[in-house]
């Protein structure tokens, strides 16, 4: 096992991290910006390195400075958490020629995943379901471009091959629409991810967001760890999370988990990744795979007693995996709320210093956070700032311990959306479960239409 490890991020995940290092009898390294060189995690930790000014660019995305900060304080891995270079093929690919271990799968198939047809060419290969629609990059004619529409039936969508978690993409309603669409989504998609190739797929309506997490080790050793239903987001954002995932049969879990259990053998895949599917009439369709621990993995360690982050390290230290599919067992349900310093009804991010901070706690509530009162968020990063798990035997009592929680916690001296999580948590549709991606920007729409009125704007 690793004597010393590296963390390549910041907040809560860096704080996470460090947690499970410590458990495991590892030492850690934190590397931080100027910006982060007071949070409470970077005194925490074994050593810290200070690689640069606050913005991202220059730190936690400065890769130079991050293999440098590895060599002085002598770590064997790095592990790169999530968002910031956690995907990046090329960093892992550095890491590992400088002689470290990254923590995570290999960069080849980071690389694999980055590019979104040929992850969905190796998932079809391998027996994942996936979305009716373009075999692999779209042709430059446009007339087969007509003709793969009018096969895969309107609406269509096209997505950028180097896009992903929303980013370059476009519906399509008419074959009128179509070689535009396609045409800027090859333009952008040039600029902004220097990949002009897009693929098409067929449009789902009002899908519900599902994902499989899996782990593997290299010695062909996989298991899938049960779902988690992340429909409740805006704007790409997810705000709140379960497991397992409301109303869908776990016979149908099990299906498609040991495809994603089986494709991850077939790839050679090692650690823990995440299979994203849109789910509609019953049927599975993947999307994406997520090569990095995720915001949500909590809700999941909850279900299944496993911790994710430890079996990262343990895997990527070339350890076999001994945990067998049978031994895992899914038990209660379990509930997340990302707690986010925004203002509540603008959702324009709202840093600066907590001047109050009560944490809600009791039977059943986990909370990952890194600030205490006192601490100033930093204007510069993700406005995400704690996230409060609620576990309980079934869905109905984690609901309520999350409402418990969320009227016990306060936060002052920020703007938070714990007012909208206590609204969600009394929701009907919620409450009742399985609503789709939809869901939320309609509800927020249709609260700011009750308000116009309310106050005679129109
Ligand atoms: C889709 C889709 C409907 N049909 N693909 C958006 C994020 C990216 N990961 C894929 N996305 C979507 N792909 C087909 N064929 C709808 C979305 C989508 C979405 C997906 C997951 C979570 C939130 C979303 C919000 C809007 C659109």
């Amino acid at each position: 096992m690793f004597e010393k490890v590296l963390i390549a991020n910041r907040g809560e995940i860096a704080l996470r991290i460090q947690r499970a290092c410590r458990e495991m009898g590892i030492k850690t390294v934190v590397v931080h910006s100027e910006a982060d060189r007071e949070a409470k995690y970077v005194k925490l930790a074994d050593e810290s390195v200070c690689i640069g000014p606050a913005p991202s660019a220059q730190s936690y995305l400065n890769i130079p400075a991050i293999i440098s900060a590895a060599e002085v304080t002598d770590a064997q891995a790095i592990h790169p958490g999530y968002g910031f270079l956690s995907e990046n093929a090329d960093f892992a690919e550095r890491t590992e020629s400088s002689g470290f271990v990254f923590i995570g799968p290999r960069a080849e198939t980071i690389r694999l995943m980055g590019d979104k047809v040929s992850a969905k060419d190796a998932m079809k290969a391998a027996g994942v379901p996936c979305v009716p629609g373009s075999d692999g990059a779209l042709p430059e004619d446009n007339e087969e471009i007509t003709r793969i529409a009018r096969e895969v039936g309107y609406p269509v969508i096209i997505k950028a091959a180097g896009g992903g978690g929303g980013r370059g993409m476009r519906v399509v309603h008419t074959e009128a629409a179509l070689l535009n669409a396609v045409t800027m989504t090859r333009a952008e998609a040039g600029v902004a991810f220097g990949n002009p190739s897009v693929y098409m797929e067929k449009y789902l309506e009002n899908p519900r967001h599902i994902e499989i997490q899996v782990l593997s080790d290299q010695h062909g050793n996989a298991v899938y760890l049960g779902e988690r239903d992340c429909s409740m987001q805006r704007r790409h954002q997810k705000i709140i999370e379960e497991a397992p995932a409301p109303l869908i049969s776990p016979r149908l879990i099990a299906r498609i988990g040991t495809r994603c259990a089986e494709a991850c053998r077939k790839i050679g895949y090692r650690g823990a990744g995440t299979f994203e599917f849109l789910y509609e009439n019953d049927e599975f369709y993947f999307i994406e795979m997520n090569t990095r621990v995720q915001v949500e993995h909590p809700v999941t360690e909850l279900i299944t007693g496993i911790d994710i982050v430890q079996a990262q390290i343990y895997v990527a230290a070339g350890e076999k995996l001994t945990l067998r599919q049978r031994d895992v067992q899914f038990r209660g349900h379990a509930i997340e709320c990302r707690i986010n310093a925004e203002d509540p009804y603008t959702f324009a991010p709202f840093p600066g210093k907590i001047t109050t901070y009560h944490p809600p706690g009791g039977p059943g509530i986990r909370v990952d956070s890194h600030i205490y009162q006192g601490y100033t968020v930093p204007p510069h990063y993700d406005s995400m700032v704690a996230k409060v798990i609620a576990y309980g035997d079934t869905r109905e009592q984690a609901i309520r311990r999350m409402r418990v929680a969320l009227s016990e916690m306060g936060v002052e001296g920020i703007k938070t959306n714990i007012p909208l999580h206590r609204e969600l948590m009394l929701d009907a549709l919620f409450v009742k479960g399985g609503t789709s991606i939809h869901y939320l920007e309609k509800k927020l729409a249709d609260r700011s239409e009750v308000k116009k009125q309310a106050h005679g704007v129109d």
